[in-house]
């Protein structure tokens, strides 16, 4: 038969144009990333679970429970004796629909959960490995049953997936005390194509997926070139779905944001913490445990209340971002308790105020005494919530600093919407509340407004530190320049007939400072209020025999918080003249405790600035001075102490969980600029 070319070059060549060359999502227009985020966005509440192999152990090994999914890397144990939980995973209690109805019922809009920890154990069935649930007596494809529950009741399926795999042979690095496992043959761009190969089954088998949330980042094997591959090629199975800024490099710790205009995924993730003001631009999710731990850990008590949970999600909304907030489910297949109880009590403000989380903006105002605001644009002006934490005693709720007419207010949880009586008090609106707190943890009022939202900030009374020693100059900003600032130095309210502040202002007693705005002889703004306060150095020592740099000890071990070091034997000891860590035996699980004298050039006040990734406390003369302590990323606290010219007693405490490390002690006195205490102010004596 013969066979004529010229149709089958045609075929060959429909062939090759019909497999689409793969998009390039890196550049995407706004309007189509916009379109892509506004259910994420318009979401604000989503559930994570981590759940794996590490629920059998629940957090002990060998005596030791704090471990949760990190067990295998922090009890170090070894692949073999890891990989026998996968025979003892078997959740007979798990119900899909019944943890997809909780996480509805509580108002989450989306749910988030480990296709793959960093163990490397799939909750899914892959026909890239064995190491997977259908390998463990339960042999029921979990992510399968999820995937089915969240369609059928409409709730947005995710999965978070690990870069880091501490199991496959090809990633590297491996645990720096794997020290008998080989590396050898071990070919990390074959473990991508393995990662890429799972991540296909996920996106291709599971149904429609709203986020994929990476983790596991930050190993110096992974790069941001792979970042933006992996980032187009989960794009290109499924061109809609969001990706965290975890799927390549850069993140800025447990911060969890990127430096403007490097690729950075879809959003940030701030982890165990909530910016300080917001990320106004940016889109942002704060992923928070419920307790102290991601995975199941059956010690683990230290639950954060409904209250906290409630007021996080408000202030979280308030500055534009996404809660994401974790359940760690036991190896039954079931959510702990306090997780449901909390759940529950969620959901019920959540029934009743979840208005004023979905779908809104960030706050117009930078902060508010009494708690937060969140708001939605409405023909003819602006929808504000207000969330009151503090419910005012006088029965008058202040809006400082509002210039907008307002049209109506009324309590969200009154389903006859009865009015409430607003009137304008100088540069604020005041709304007349009733005796009867709505709701203690967080009542929210709705204020309705004329137009986009015209807010002048209060004025900003500030002074090198709240306390002096001699004289303290005070200065006063605004934020417009429409108006003129008035104050009072004796603790009355200022008017249009008080001073005029022109420059800072020299006080050489303890002074209370009111100011506010004025345009037009009526005040714009509420009123700003600072007090500074004269105070006696503690006077200095001399001590003979002193000799330059800080004793340290240094400990190896897991915590979560600064250990007592009573009845721990430091692993090294030395003398140190900085804070560099260098003597850290590792990047993770060791805590440093520095002692000795500072020396402090002449009276005055000094103000510390102690910054660490995780915990840190700084005791001067024994007393604490900053408790930095817990596990955050790179976080600075800082203290203001009047201390006499002379040696004063210093001590650091530092420890170091899992991820970045870092410690700095900064100070700086007067208006100057905080600068790292220089080794040669430092001694010690033995
Ligand atoms: O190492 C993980 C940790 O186990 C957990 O998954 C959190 C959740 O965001 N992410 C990493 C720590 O930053």
């Amino acid at each position: 038969m013969k066979i004529r070319i010229l149709p089958v070059l045609l075929l060959l060549l429909l062939i090759a144009g019909c497999r689409q060359k793969p998009v390039d999502y890196l550049n995407e227009a706004k309007a189509d990333k916009d379109a892509r985020m506004e259910w994420w966005r318009d979401a604000r509440f989503g559930m994570f679970i981590h759940w794996g192999l590490y629920a059998v152990p629940a957090g002990e090994w060998n005596g030791q429970t704090n471990h949760a999914e990190w067990i295998r890397e922090s009890a170090r144990i070894p692949l073999e004796v890891y990989d026998k939980f996968v025979g003892q995973f078997n959740p007979v209690k798990f119900n899909a629909d019944d943890w997809v109805k909780m996480a509805k019922d509580a108002g989450m809009k989306y749910i988030v959960i480990t296709s793959k920890h960093h163990d490397g154990f799939g909750l899914f069935d892959s026909k890239q490995t064995d190491f997977d649930v259908m390998s463990t007596p339960f042999k029921r494809d979990i992510l399968k049953e999820l995937s089915k529950a969240c369609e059928k009741q409409k709730m947005t399926f995710c999965f978070y997936h690990s870069i880091m795999d501490w199991h496959h042979p090809d990633y590297l690095p491996r645990r720096n005390w794997e020290t008998t496992r080989s590396t050898e043959g071990a070919n990390f761009d074959d473990y991508r194509v393995y990662m890429k190969a799972q991540l296909k089954e996920l996106l291709t088998r599971y149904g429609k997926l709203g986020v994929l949330w990476f983790d596991g980042e930050w190993e110096n094997t992974w790069t941001s070139d792979y970042g933006k591959d992996l980032y187009n090629y989960v794009r290109n199975l499924q061109p809609d779905i969001i990706v965290n800024n975890r799927v390549t490099v850069g993140r800025s710790g447990m911060a969890g944001m990127n430096e403007a205009g490097e690729f950075s995924g879809d959003f940030g993730t701030p982890e165990q913490e909530i910016p300080a003001t917001g990320v106004p631009g940016a889109d942002w999710e704060s992923c928070m445990t419920m307790n102290d731990h991601w995975g199941y850990n059956k010690n683990d008590k230290n639950f954060k209340t409904t209250e906290q949970i409630l007021r996080m999600l408000a202030d979280i909304a308030s500055k534009g971002g996404n809660y994401l907030l974790n359940i760690g489910p036991t190896a039954d297949g079931v959510f702990p308790q306090e997780s449901v109880d909390r759940l529950k009590e969620i959901g019920t403000w959540m029934k009743t105020n979840g208005e004023s989380i979905y779908s809104t903006q960030a706050s117009p105002f930078k902060n508010l005494a009494w708690g937060r605001c969140t708001q939605k644009k409405m023909t003819g002006g602006t929808r504000l919530y207000l969330h009151v934490f503090d419910w005012p005693t006088d029965q008058k709720l202040v809006v400082p600093g509002l210039g907008n007419n307002a049209i109506r207010a009324y309590l969200l949880s009154d389903s006859d919407q009865e009015e409430l009586s607003v009137t304008r008090e100088s540069g604020s609106l005041s709304i007349q509340v009733p005796t009867k707190v709505p709701d203690v943890i967080n009542s929210v009022i709705v204020l309705d407004i004329e137009g986009d939202p015209a807010v002048y900030d209060t004025p900003v009374i500030s002074s090198a530190a709240s306390i002096f020693v001699g004289e303290a100059e005070v200065s006063i900003k605004k934020s417009e320049s429409i108006s003129e600032i008035r104050y009072t130095m004796d603790g009355s309210i200022p008017t249009a007939a008080s001073a005029v502040y022109s420059s800072p202002i020299k006080v050489t007693e303890t002074t209370t400072l009111t100011a506010a705005c004025f345009k037009d002889g009526k005040a714009l703004t509420g009123n700003s209020s600072y007090t500074v306060t004269k105070v006696v150095p503690v006077p200095g020592h001399q001590v003979s025999q002193a000799k330059p740099g800080l004793l340290f000890n240094l400990y190896r071990g897991e915590w979560n918080k600064i250990p007592d070091y009573n009845g721990l034997n430091p692993n090294l000891s030395g003398v140190a003249t900085d804070f560099s860590l260098a003597n850290k035996p590792a990047d993770d699980k060791f805590s440093v405790d520095y002692q000795g004298f500072i020396n402090i050039p002449a009276d005055g006040v000094f103000t510390f600035s102690l910054s660490s990734d995780d915990g840190s406390k700084l005791y001067i003369n024994e007393n604490l001075a900053i408790d930095n302590d817990g596990p955050h990323g790179a976080t600075t606290k800082a203290a203001d102490l009047a201390l006499g010219k002379g040696l004063h007693s210093i001590r650091i405490s530092f420890f170091e969980g899992t991820g970045g490390n870092s410690l700095e002690l900064l100070w700086k006195t007067g208006n100057g600029k905080s600068e790292p205490i220089p080794g040669s102010a430092f001694f010690y004596y033995r």
